[in-house]
């Protein structure tokens, strides 16, 4: 639909920008920190850091937080590491920890800046890995001993609680991310029950949220992306379908409706992958409510029919690596799309589509927990002219507005990220921040702070509530 007037952005629009604990806060094992999974990593993709240091913003707390108010945010989304609250996942509480956050709320709040907290990002308590990370059900217990920590501290100073980060990309690609041990033969089967845990953890946590804060609002954050058949073939229509059920819905429809996704479940079945569900949790599902959806969007995905037979031993490398999964989808190139530096598709209007697809679907006011584009930046005289940047956003917001024309509530953007730090797999170089982190791979340098030219134009954007983006 073509509108000929396009909706404004609402006058208490959340302006933000998105980090992460284990990317941005180095200080891994001061002040009474715990190791988690992503500290114990021994290889990372060649000619890549690890998150020991990061951007260091652990000791430069004050000095970022005053750079995000100068660009005007009207709201930070940070994440709680788990391992600096309870250093073992379930043990004794690490006081200095707690006061981090308190300090960082507080800095937050004292620049008028509403602070939104994700409370698990990737990077869960390794003594927890040892003893069965989310194949056990104590992880649950575990989760909400944490959760519980965190809502009675900061419940009083935090509106908005995000539960756990892209529970579906650490199904889907937890060994890339560094969340799952080895792939191995049950490798589903064992997923999938580590997805029923992480869903009944996340709706226990919602639920207590609403009985300690209840002042304070709770969303789950998957990454959510529209599937495109790669033709009109209606066998690449059916394999849209069910990936979209396998990325998407399957985790939306549980925390918003409290049911598993009957495409989802059928899927479950013939691959022999169908989680235990004990007693009690299909009713702690159902009971669990959440205020929002917080998702994030880099870019939509494409798939075919797969044909393949999944019990061929005689494919060649190629025909493995397309497979997907045999007989449910196989991932398509999308050739009318652009891709960034590091060949990610860039899909402006795949992120209308999906802002429709998820709203008429939930009708649940959304906020966007991460989108943005990951660029080699160079720095040059103190600043980096990153127009490919601005250009991407720009795009971008002109969907949420034509999106919001459309009649679906969108009530914040949080581009991805603050601040530079440390790509999920892909090192420092890979930047997405709007102020640049003065460090290479392995040469910390100054860790000096500049302001890229992007972070001029958020400032403007956020002055004129999106005025200057046409
Ligand atoms: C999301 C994660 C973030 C972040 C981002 C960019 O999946 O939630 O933690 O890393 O993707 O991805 P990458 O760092 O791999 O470029």
């Amino acid at each position: 639909m073509r509108h000929s007037n396009l909706k404004g952005f609402p006058k208490d629009f959340l302006w933000s920008a998105s980090t992460s604990a284990y990317q941005v806060e180095g200080a891994w094992n001061e002040a009474g920190k715990g190791r988690s999974v992503q500290d114990v990593k021994t290889s990372y993709p060649e000619g890549t850091s690890d998150f020991k240091v990061a951007s260091d913003h652990y000791h430069h707390m004050e000095e970022d937080i005053a750079l995000l108010a100068e660009m005007g945010l009207k709201a930070y989304r940070f994440s709680i590491a788990w391992t600096r609250i309870i250093p073992d996942g379930d043990g004794e509480i690490n006081k200095e920890g707690v006061k981090f956050y308190h300090k960082l709320i507080d800095e937050c709040l004292k620049h008028n800046i509403e602070p939104i907290v994700t409370m698990y990002h990737f990077d869960l308590p390794f003594e927890l890995e040892k003893k069965g990370g989310w194949s056990s059900r104590a992880t649950i217990d575990a989760f909400l001993k944490f959760s519980k920590v965190l809502f009675e501290e900061y419940g009083s100073k935090v509106k908005y609680f995000l539960t756990i980060n892209e529970q579906n990309m650490m199904i889907l690609h937890g060994s890339v991310i560094g969340t799952t041990a080895e792939e191995n033969d049950n490798r589903w089967k064992i997923a999938y029950q580590q997805n029923h845990h992480m869903l009944v953890a996340q709706a226990k946590a919602m639920e207590l949220c609403h009985t300690i804060c209840p002042n304070s609002k709770i969303g789950p954050a998957p990454n959510i992306s529209s599937v495109y058949p790669a033709s009109s073939k209606p066998e690449d229509y059916l394999a849209a379908q069910n990936f979209t059920a396998i990325r998407n819905w399957l985790y939306l429809d549980m925390a918003v409706f409290g049911r598993y996704n009957a495409t989802a479940w059928s899927y479950f079945e013939e691959i022999d992958a169908v989680p235990k569900i004990e007693e009690g949790d299909m009713e702690a599902l159902k009971n669990a409510k959440p205020d929002f959806i917080a998702f994030n969007y880099y870019s939509t995905a494409t798939v075919k029919a797969n044909n393949y037979d999944k019990n061929a031993k005689d494919l060649t490398g190629d025909q493995q690596l397309a497979l997907g999964e045999a007989g449910v989808f196989e991932g398509a190139k999308n050739p009318n799309l652009e891709k960034t530096q590091f060949g990610w598709e860039i899909d402006p209007i795949g992120f209308r589509i999906t802002l429709r697809e998820v709203y008429d679907r939930y009708q649940l006011p959304i906020i966007i927990t991460e989108n943005g584009l990951g660029a080699f930046d160079k720095l040059e005289d103190g600043t980096v002219h990153d127009a490919y940047r601005i250009e991407y956003y720009k795009k971008h917001l002109h969907e949420i507005k034509e999106a919001l024309t459309d009649g679906v509530k969108v009530f914040g953007y949080s581009p991805w990220s603050a601040i530079d730090l440390v790509s999920t797999h892909q090192g420092v170089t890979k930047r997405y921040g709007f102020i640049y982190v003065n460090r290479d791979e392995f040469d910390l340098k100054d860790l000096k702070r500049y302001k890229k030219d992007s972070f001029h134009w958020y400032k403007k954007t956020i002055e004129e509530n999106g005025g200057n983006i046409e």
